[in-house]
């Protein structure tokens, strides 16, 4: 494939790993972990790799040549800039162990795990992807790891290949899915050793010990230059409302940090929507309020961001989603009929309250919210087009204020989804480096022998050479949740904190940045040139910290 000149010059970009990483490791434990909730229950259901300590790795004086050791990783669920570099570093990571250690790549996500779809990840394949965007090197995708068959498969050839360790790549379903796989192995003495990676876009995989998950900063910054963009030219314009969703399945970290970002003239959290217990009337009205005041002053125009998961939070549209999701997991006759069909079978089915916010819904949306799970049970929330939903109520909304002689003003509205744009650009400074020490940090903890961890960084918000590097067992950030109808054990998500720093520094700023217009044009990533344009990290990052 040819390369871009930014492609070429990049390949050349060395990571810099933590200092601690630099040479021999040794690791030493801390005090026995426990799962942030239901630990009893979480206990009984891993036996084997529950209440782990946490590792933290050191500098190694008396290092010992390691054996080489074979080992496979898997990408998993939604793409996120960075990908490429954790299996760079676990490449090298392994190989520094001992040369002759190797690598193989299942295909196409977990599924290529069970279907013994691999390739052997060699030094002129590693070396044609370091410092790039995507996941293209293996490919990703959402199989859900979780039947025995399924880890009985995988271990075939596992065994066949003399795999020793796995590195799953992933989000908080994927990981969830590596705790799984690494207590089963384990129980049955299959000699395979399981480490996660936190991936994904989302934000959403974060927590005491793990401070970020990659893919988080390239993602925001790149979407951050579009909204910048988007708000130049709506400031030149002065004419249209941009009504802009953002990626982000269930938490609304993407929103937040690109209102950081970018200061648009509304922001919606959904965390806030809910705990406020809006609806969506509420949520339209007072976008309404705030086009109506900047019309007054002469601004027909302005910028909302809409995070993607919205309307899983709205409590009305919660419950009916949840009695939905049970729903349509018990009836695997649904996918047969006909959209009639499938609306009145809705109707029929759901609870008087549930049916009534659904007949109450634009018959789109309603249709949408009835779609195909993904593995994992969630509504695939990227196919709702809430940015339409929520100016066409606006719109609706506006009609009646002038008509109540509360706004006298001109409203045309255009709409953008920003998500697929930002999960395979290039990673910036901060995700290569992350990325790649998260892939060498694995192979630490692949030669420590143990399993069920994350591979986890510490201290993000200084220069990567002193990011603290260790381990973390997965079981420590599980709880039980209900999928698919069932209660079952998983990572818990990390939502937005409505008493942490980067909410609250939004939430002092909006009123502001929604009558004047305050707006922050970031530009693109640069990946060369002064360090306060090049390394720093995600606002949400830094605030994070001041909270420490
Ligand atoms: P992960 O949680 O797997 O990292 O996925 C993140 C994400 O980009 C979400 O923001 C989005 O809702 C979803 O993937 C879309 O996935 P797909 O392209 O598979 O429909």
């Amino acid at each position: 494939m040819k390369k871009s000149a930014l492609q070429t010059a990049r390949a050349a970009y060395q990571p810099k790993l933590p200092v601690t990483l630099t040479g021999a490791v040794k690791a030493v434990e801390g005090v026995p972990t426990q799962s942030v909730a239901d630990q009893e229950e979480i206990k009984k259901l891993f036996p084997n790799t529950y209440g782990l300590p946490e590792l933290r790795f050191e500098k190694n004086p008396n290092p010992v040549v390691g054996k080489p050791i074979n080992v496979g990783v898997i990408l998993s669920g939604g793409q996120a800039p960075g990908g490429h570099n954790v299996i760079c570093g676990l490449f090298d990571g392994i190989k520094k162990i001992n040369k002759d250690s190797r690598l193989y790549g299942f295909l196409m996500g977990p599924g290529g795990l069970v279907d013994h779809d691999y390739i052997e990840l060699t030094a002129p394949i590693i070396d044609e992807y370091r410092n790039t965007g995507g996941f293209d090197i293996i490919g990703s995708g959402r199989t859900k790891l979780e039947k025995k068959e399924q880890f009985d498969k995988g271990l075939e050839i596992l065994k066949e290949l003399n795999i020793k360790a796995l590195v799953i790549i992933g989000g908080d379903d994927y990981n969830t899915n590596a705790a799984v796989l690494a207590e089963y192995y384990k129980s049955i003495d299959a000699g395979v050793q399981v480490i996660g990676c936190p991936k994904t876009i989302d934000g959403d995989l974060k927590n005491e010990v793990i401070e970020a998950s990659f893919g988080f900063d390239t993602a925001t910054k790149v979407y951050s230059e579009l909204i910048g963009n988007i708000q130049r030219d709506c400031f030149s314009a002065k004419k249209y409302w941009h009504f802009i969703k953002l990626m982000g399945r269930s938490a609304s970290h993407i929103a937040l940090e690109c209102a950081l970002q970018t200061q648009p003239n509304i922001c919606i959290i959904s965390e806030e929507v809910e705990a406020k217990n809006l609806t969506l009337q509420n949520v339209v009205n007072s976008i309404a309020n705030v086009v109506a005041q900047r019309a007054a002053a002469g601004n027909n125009f302005g910028t909302v961001l809409i995070p993607e998961g919205l309307i899983e939070f709205i409590p009305a549209m919660k419950s009916l989603i949840a009695e939905l999701n049970d729903l349509l997991a018990k009836s695997p006759e649904f996918a047969s009929l006909s959209a009639p069909e499938q609306r009145e079978f809705v109707i029929k089915n759901l609870s008087t309250d549930n049916a009534a916010v659904y007949q109450s819904l634009p018959e789109g949306v309603a249709r949408q919210l009835t779609l195909d799970r993904d593995p994992h049970g969630n509504v695939q929330v990227s196919l709702i087009e809430t940015e339409k939903l929520l100016s066409e109520m606006v719109g609706r909304r506006l009609k009646e204020m002038k008509k109540e002689g509360c706004y006298n003003g001109k409203f045309s509205a255009l709409h953008h989804f920003f998500g697929y744009e930002g999960r395979c650009a290039a990673p910036s400074n901060f995700d290569a480096d992350y990325c790649y020490a998260l892939g060498y940090n694995a192979a630490c903890l692949i030669n420590e022998g143990v399993t069920g961890y994350m591979s986890s960084l510490r201290n993000l918000t200084k220069p990567s050479v002193q990011w603290l590097a260790g381990g973390i067992p997965i079981t420590m950030m599980f709880n039980m949740e209900r999928r698919h109808g069932e209660m079952k054990p998983v990572i818990q998500k990390a939502l937005v904190r409505l008493d942490g720093t980067p909410f609250r520094r939004f939430a002092a700023k909006r009123d502001e940045w929604a009558l004047n217009t305050s707006y922050v044009f970031p530009g693109p990533i640069q990946y060369f040139g002064p360090s306060e344009v090049c390394d720093q990290p995600t606002k949400t990052l830094h605030y994070e910290h001041l909270d420490k």
